[in-house]
């Protein structure tokens, strides 16, 4: 559905948002997300307005951050909540049909009680990350792999991801790898999502 490689913006990262949106698409991200805790609504659409027409041209999909009066308005191709943002099947019902669904899950227990209607799944904290200084206790690889089992959808591992955890992450039954700063603070975010994405082909 996306590939292996999601990449999540970081408006506090030196680069621009949707320049970092751009460099993951061109490095060959199959989804990126547009996180952004602090702009306005209409500040976010515009954002993703803007970007919608690039992604689509280089075949990623852009997925908009908890917000799903965003992601209806400016027909997104998808929209990501977490745990505490809204319930998952009311949000399906008002998404038109093919826009993507995602949810955070931190715990096994919550991965086992996933609504229909959800897509795919980020797992983690797999480790401590100063990006999401509010996150949950990381889970480890050993986490990780119990949350995949716990349940049949796609499931993209989150948190302290770097390049040359690929192998580990499939192992532990993970279909990709979401990261911010591994892109957004790489010297080079092109390069770096290249090589993330090389990563898990060799892995
Ligand atoms: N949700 C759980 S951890 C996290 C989010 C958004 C941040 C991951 O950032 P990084 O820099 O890839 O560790
Ligand atoms: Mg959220």
């Amino acid at each position: 559905m996306m590939g292996p490689v999601y990449v999540i913006t970081d408006p506090d990262a030196s680069l621009p948002v949707a320049a970092q949106a751009l460099s993951a698409a061109q490095g060959g991200a199959g989804a990126v997300q547009i996180r952004d805790k602090h702009i306005s609504d209409d500040d976010f659409a515009a954002l993703v307005s803007a970007l919608l027409p690039q992604m689509r041209a280089l075949g990623v999909k852009l997925i908009v951050n908890d917000r799903a009066g965003v992601a209806l308005r400016t027909m997104a191709d998808g929209l990501h909540i977490g745990q505490g943002d809204g319930d998952p099947r009311a949000l399906r019902e008002q998404m038109p049909k093919g826009m993507i669904l995602g949810l955070s899950v931190q715990t096994v227990a919550q991965a086992r009680r996933i609504p229909a209607g959800v897509d795919y799944i980020g797992a983690g904290p797999v480790r401590a990350t100063a990006t999401k200084p509010d996150h949950a206790a990381p889970v480890g690889l050993e986490g990780l792999a119990q949350i995949a089992a716990a349940t049949a959808l796609p499931c993209y591992a989150i948190g302290g991801i770097k390049h040359g955890d690929a192998r580990a992450l499939k192992t532990a039954g993970a279909v990709g790898m979401a990261v911010v700063s591994a892109v957004t603070r790489a010297p080079d975010p092109v390069a770096a999502t290249r090589a993330l994405l090389t990563d898990w082909s060799m892995a």
